[in-house]
């Protein structure tokens, strides 16, 4: 097992904001973070704005609005992200639960941050299986709707929260998950079951229409990995045959501390890089804690045994391990140029999702700051991997 390499060295004063994807918004940032630092104490000074150790790639985080109550994470979030995602904010079910009915202001309050800090937003997620009102695709006994009833909905959908943030939203997740993880290709779906295979063509182009200026991405967990990987470069590459406008196919990066391995990953985004494509890490976390068992609500104080082993902190050894697996994951990444954007799942372990899955209510550590938002050896060795490939 590689060293942990000691973290020397972090000049603090350099603003460097060049970063292709990220462009005159890391400047504004670069300026915002200062009035923003003047008015709420730093709560980790000990830690140089993770997002400056680099030009090469634009560094985001995923965080609810609410989150901004707290001065201290918010501060945080200013300092250390050059793009921000809503978690879940501008899900289908968060902005049109009710047909005809939109909810944007949790949204926009993030968006509104985000400017006032200049940083980019990530739109996060225009179609998905999940966290979406059953009647974009189904009636009400639960039977696909027909084809162009399905459809309408969905362009409406679109059309409406597209338009709503065209302008402020960077670059859409235009469908989130639709590659299969069982089946021949794709996930079977409400959204697949009325439309047919086309509905993601059909999502790319009035995401597009919507939006002409924004950035539309595909994301998806798992497709670096041999079993998805092929499926989803078959989609990606039915979307450019058809025309559609895609900057970027988004791998998630949910992986644990000890799987996959580096060389499966790196298999993986070489082959959509190969194809032409940019890839963006997408919802990265490293989760440490153990996952066998069986997970969900239901889950028995036996089961659970044995499942949640940090409740007090990360033992320093885990702590190297999970700081080796960064560094070496962020090495990779940094041998290909075409990824050009990483974005970690939650701005402190805290509020990672990893704290409720698969088991919940575990005390979980997967990201590079600790609950009290102090920077742990992890990020100390991104920081450094980040400068070392300047
Ligand atoms: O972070 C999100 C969490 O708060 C929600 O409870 C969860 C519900 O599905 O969705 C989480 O975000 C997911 C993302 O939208 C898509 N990829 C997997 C993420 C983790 O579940």
């Amino acid at each position: 097992m590689p060293l942990v390499r000691r973290s020397s060295r972090f000049p603090l004063a350099v603003c460097v904001h060049a970063s292709r994807f990220v462009g005159a918004a890391a400047l504004a940032g670069c300026l915002a973070l200062g009035a923003g630092a003047s008015s709420t104490s730093d709560p980790n000074p000990d830690a140089p704005p993770l997002h400056r150790a680099t030009d090469r790639v634009a560094i985001g985080a995923a965080l609810s609005p609410q989150d901004l109550d707290d001065p201290a994470l918010a501060a945080h979030v200013a300092k250390h992200f050059a793009v921000l995602t809503p978690g879940n904010e501008m899900k289908p079910d968060a902005l049109q639960r009710e047909q005809g009915v939109f909810t944007f202001e949790r949204a926009d309050r993030l968006v509104a941050f985000a400017q006032a800090h200049g940083q980019d937003v990530i739109g996060h997620t225009l179609v998905w299986h999940s966290q979406a009102p059953k009647w974009l695709f189904e009636d009400e006994n639960g039977d696909p709707l027909p084809r162009d009833i399905a459809l309408d909905n969905m362009r409406e959908h679109i059309h409406a929260v597209a338009g709503h943030f065209r302008g402020k939203v960077k670059g859409w997740d235009v469908v989130n998950e639709a590659i299969s993880d069982g089946g021949p290709y794709l996930r079977d779906t409400p959204a697949l079951r009325a439309i047919g295979e086309d509905y993601v063509i059909k999502a790319f182009q009035f995401a597009h229409e919507a939006d002409p200026d924004a950035e539309l991405y595909f994301n998806d967990y798992n497709i670096e990995r041999e079993y998805k990987r092929e499926k989803a470069l078959r989609l990606v590459e039915e979307l450019r045959d058809a025309g559609c406008r895609i900057d970027a196919v988004g791998i998630q990066g949910h992986w644990l501390l000890g799987a996959p391995g580096l060389e499966e990953i790196e298999a993986g985004v070489k082959l959509f890089i190969d194809a032409g494509f940019e890839v963006h890490i997408t919802e990265m976390d490293v989760d440490p804690l153990p996952r066998r068992g069986r997970g969900g609500a239901d889950v028995t104080a036996v089961e659970r045994e044995g499942l949640d082993p940090y409740q007090d902190g990360l033992p320093p050894e885990v702590q190297q391990q999970l700081a080796t697996r960064y560094a070496e994951l962020f090495e990779l990444f940094l041998r290909h140029p075409q990824i050009t954007r990483v974005t970690f799942w939650g701005t402190d372990d805290g509020r990672s999702w990893l704290n409720y899955f698969p088991v919940r209510g575990r005390t979980n550590h997967p990201l590079l700051f600790d609950r009290e938002l102090q920077p742990k050896p992890a990020f100390f060795e991104v920081v450094e991997t980040l400068q070392d490939a300047r």
